[in-house]
């Protein structure tokens, strides 16, 4: 009878855990201007080596407390240590550094003034990577994907007094997610964003996107294009489009999917620009509703070999940059973080910059937003994607719609980039073809581009006169590629002798170059890991990217030294990519000030 019991007790667990519970399908964009409670602060975790939890054998989201001395529980929560959330678990106990497993958190809260007229949701920037949800002892759902929003709903749920929230998040890596099991980044775990407990009304604003109308581009009255949707019992019911400064009112009625689209006119718009990035305040409004945010109009092109902004060329004078502080050693998770990482973006002389390789934080797209810098955003496709398999190909395009409904409205952000350094094959194709399908689908006001791989031959390259060739370059605005000449093959002075040409009429970026430098070791210019070594690659590279025709930009890889288990290298790496123009400690190399003359003449 007790082996049945278990039994029947474990596939009871293993049906609850296993099934597909996906997220709930509730999209709550800019959470900052909602009634929210911020939940950030300490957690109480207990450690899942086993995924025990996770996969139902210990039902740890229960919150069990011994009712007696008799009675046995094999977890505290009560008893347990605390977490900073956000923050990833890595840097905060030596004992959590490597650690990629699951740890459950547990936040305790009351709340007052509960109202019926009111829904309640909890509301979660990023965790990384495999998130069970559970709230007062239920299961809401799983989230997967590390680097995007999600939220789920506890109306039901939610009591004024002694709420817990227990979250389950898992860093394990495995070959069918995204990313795959390899990658050259820290596999920061935990809950590494805000997480909100979010008031709206029964029927609220759940998104809305607005755009510049392209073909208005040069007429005296410029159009924005938007639409909005409701959440709830939404038919028939009106909403509001304010944007005091244009003096624009826009009465709108919500049709019977919940949406509806509109435009508004105006003759004195101001467009968004790096050296003027105006934002205007909109408001929406529906019901007892109402939100407001900051949004710039501006518009993006490829047009033969150039990228137009508003119509006009611009060179993209970019950076990458991994969404980590390197002062902190952590995941970048506050306003704070993204004005370090953007002010020595400025000072370097920037214009846009790459978020690579996954949904950076929001903050860091609307602070751009306000300081005009442009961006590239992309999802973790990257080495060792499971192509052939639909439903990697499934979370692939949840992650971006997850992602464009969050960035959608900002005017900073200009590229989606579908994959980074992935080799072509059929499956592989065919899999970024769908998801531009799906990206172009959900928006139209940005280009798509891709961080194509040039193959580099071990020793240097057989070819001096390269063709950038990808087949899936056909279906994207903006040719990219990598490229290590100097660092991964030959020595830097072997750029002089090499050419790129794109086998389309598209504009090119060099989306990645670069080499480590250990920051103060100094050399000669063949010198590996000196930063005379780096200095003298930046100059090299720069100077033979000069000569591609149709050259529009360049993020070479990378702002600042990142972590990283992949680099282990005694003394000089000791688990840092060290191809940062600038040290984990902040201090900035020489091939900074190389990059930053380049960008000074440019
Ligand atoms: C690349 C990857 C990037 C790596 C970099 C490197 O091509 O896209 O994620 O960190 O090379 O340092 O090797």
């Amino acid at each position: 009878i007790k082996i049945k019991s278990f039994i029947g007790f474990f596939l009871f667990f293993q049906v609850i855990f296993l099934c597909p519970l996906r997220s709930q399908n509730v999209i709550i964009s800019n959470t900052s201007s909602r009634n929210s409670t911020s939940l950030n602060g300490k957690w109480k975790y207990v450690i899942d080596h086993y995924d025990a939890g996770q996969l139902g054998f210990l039902p740890i989201y229960t919150n069990l407390k011994p009712k007696d001395k008799t009675d046995r529980v094999e977890y505290s929560f009560d008893q347990a240590e605390s977490l900073w959330v956000p923050g990833s678990w890595n840097t905060q106990k030596p004992e959590l550094f490597y650690l990629e497993g699951t740890i459950w958190y547990r936040k305790t809260f009351d709340q007052e003034n509960i109202s019926k007229d009111k829904r309640y949701f909890v509301y979660f920037g990023a965790a990384n990577y495999l998130s069970t949800v559970t709230f007062n002892g239920k299961i809401l759902g799983k989230h997967e994907g590390g680097f995007t929003p999600f939220c789920f709903e506890i109306t039901k749920l939610i009591k004024d007094k002694d709420n817990y929230l227990i979250i389950g998040v898992s860093n394990t890596r495995a070959s069918d997610y995204i990313p795959g099991k390899v990658t050259d980044w820290f596999n920061h775990g935990g809950i590494t964003r805000d997480v909100k407990l979010i008031e709206v009304p029964t029927t609220f604003i759940s998104n809305y996107f607005l755009s510049l109308d392209k073909t208005t581009l040069n007429s005296k009255t410029k159009i924005i294009k938007g639409s909005l949707t409701l959440n709830g019992k939404a038919a028939g019911q009106k909403a509001r489009v304010t944007i005091p400064e244009l003096k624009v009112v826009k009465e709108v009625t919500i049709d019977s999917t919940g949406s509806c689209k509109f435009s508004l006119a105006s003759n004195k718009l101001e467009l968004w620009s790096p050296e003027n990035p105006k934002l205007y305040d909109v408001t929406i409004e529906s019901g007892t509703d109402k939100v407001t945010d900051r949004i710039g109009f501006r518009t993006i092109e490829a047009k033969g070999k150039q990228i137009l902004l508003n119509g006009k060329p611009v060179f993209l004078k970019g950076i990458s940059l991994h969404d980590e502080n390197p002062l902190r050693k952590d995941r970048a998770n506050s306003k704070d973080d993204a004005r370090l990482m953007l002010g020595w973006a400025k000072e370097l002389g920037c214009n846009f910059l790459r978020l690579a390789h996954y949904p950076h934080q929001e903050n860091i797209v609307r602070l751009a937003d306000e300081m005009g810098i442009m961006l590239w955003e992309e999802l973790p496709l990257y080495w060792g994607i499971d192509w052939g398999n639909a439903k990697v190909l499934q979370k692939a395009k949840d992650q971006y719609s997850e992602l464009i409904n969050r960035d959608y409205n900002r005017a900073s952000s200009i590229i989606w980039s579908i994959a980074n350094e992935t080799s072509p094959s059929p499956t592989r194709n065919q899999f970024l073809i769908s998801l531009v399908e799906h990206v172009r689908g959900m928006d139209s006001t940005r280009l798509l581009s891709a961080a194509c791989k040039k193959d580099q031959a071990v020793d240097g390259h057989p070819d001096d006169d390269y063709t950038l060739g990808d087949p899936i370059m056909k279906y994207l605005d903006i040719i990219s590629f990598n490229e290590y000449l100097g660092w991964y093959g030959g020595l830097p002075e072997e750029c002089r002798k090499k050419t790129y040409k794109a086998s389309m009429e598209k504009p090119v970026i060099v989306s990645e170059f670069g080499g480590d430098a250990l920051q103060g070791f100094y050399g000669d210019s063949l010198t590996r890991w000196s930063e005379n070594y780096q200095e003298n690659l930046y100059k090299e590279n720069l100077a033979m990217f000069d000569r591609i025709d149709g050259l529009a930009g360049l993020t070479p890889w990378i702002l600042t030294d990142f972590m990283t288990p992949l680099r282990q290298l005694p003394n000089v790496q000791d688990g840092w990519n060290r191809k940062g123009l600038i040290s984990e400690k902040g201090i900035k190399k020489r091939a900074f000030f190389v990059l930053q003359k380049y960008y000074k003449k440019k």
